[in-house]
């Protein structure tokens, strides 16, 4: 099916600003041309309009939290035109609170049209927190506790229903940064983390093989890649690094093997910040492993 991209020029969640860049960063690295190279067809959306960056302190646990609306309705509703259309929407970021936007308007769809959902959370962060337990007031470090239905109504019913999806089909990887009385959160919740120790031990093959198990035909499979998963010597053009992520190789066969499934449907790309990057490195890395996640691989597949 043809994707479209959707550039979502925003670092209103951010606590570093840069990231509204990141979607020409994407383009500059020529996203589209090497993504129609392995024979898809792609259509460049442009950008999203939404409103500029009042660079204010948190008000009652949320920074910009009337921006960051703003932003996630007209994400949401791009996202839901394009999937009606029978389109692969693709978001290039822009901060991670856009996910609560994309994700909204896919669980909305899923609900509508019967399907299975199933989010893979590519992060260093779990992005669990709310007003109450914030230590930043920052919205990118609080979507997934959004949709899960923690959070405030402008952010929890942007797809009708609350919470838009349940914690049970998540499954987050590469996590390891986790705040105090968001790990207390994370443990009542359930939420399903493979961080990094896990990784370490058991191998990214392993790790991929249980967050992709039981994905049937039926399934949509959402991968929201927040750029800080991966280890900052190989991608320092992001906000908030964290040593001791996956090398090259291993974010590599994540990518593959999402790819080797066949059922991914709905892609977030976030966080990627050219202010802070090496000659547009991360931008071209990125672009290298979203390559990986739409099928190419180095030999014929058997
Ligand atoms: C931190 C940083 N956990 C916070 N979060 C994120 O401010 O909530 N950084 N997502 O990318
Ligand atoms: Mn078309
Ligand atoms: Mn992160
Ligand atoms: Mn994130």
């Amino acid at each position: 099916r043809p994707l479209s991209l959707i550039g979502v020029p925003t670092d209103i969640g951010a606590s570093v600003r840069g990231a509204s860049m990141g979607p020409e960063a994407l383009r500059v690295a020529q996203l589209q041309a090497r993504l129609e190279a392995h024979g898809l067809t792609v259509h460049d959306l442009g950008n999203l309009p939404g409103p500029a960056n009042p660079w204010l302190p948190p008000r009652d646990g949320y920074r910009h939290l009337d921006e960051v609306v703003q932003w996630n309705r007209s994400v949401h509703d791009a996202v839901f035109e394009a999937l009606q259309r029978g389109h692969l929407p693709v978001m290039l970021g822009g901060d991670h609170c856009l996910a609560i936007g994309s994700i909204s308007a896919v669980a909305r769809h899923c609900r509508e049209q019967g399907k299975r959902l199933r989010v893979l959370w590519l992060d260093a962060h779990a992005d669990f927190n709310t007003s109450a337990i914030t230590p930043s007031g920052n919205v990118h470090g609080m979507p997934v506790a959004c949709l899960c239905g923690h959070g405030p109504a402008g952010l929890t019913t942007l797809g009708g229903v609350v919470p838009a999806i349940s914690p049970k089909v998540v499954r987050q990887i590469g996590i390891r940064s986790v705040d105090p009385g968001e790990k207390r959160f994370v443990h009542e919740q359930d939420l399903e983390v493979f961080d990094m120790r896990y990784i370490d031990e058991s191998g990214m093959r392993h790790t991929m093989e249980l967050a992709l198990a039981t994905l049937d035909e039926n399934t949509h499979l959402h991968v929201s890649f927040d750029v800080d998963f991966l280890d900052p010597d190989i991608a320092p053009g992001v906000g908030t690094t964290v040593p001791g992520g996956p090398t090259y190789r291993e974010a590599q066969l994540c990518m593959e093997m999402i790819a080797d499934t066949g059922r991914l449907a709905s892609l977030d790309v976030v966080e990627l910040n050219p202010a802070l990057d090496l000659r547009n490195r991360t931008a071209e890395l990125a672009v290298d492993l979203i390559e990986s996640l739409f099928g190419k691989s180095t030999l014929m597949r058997k």
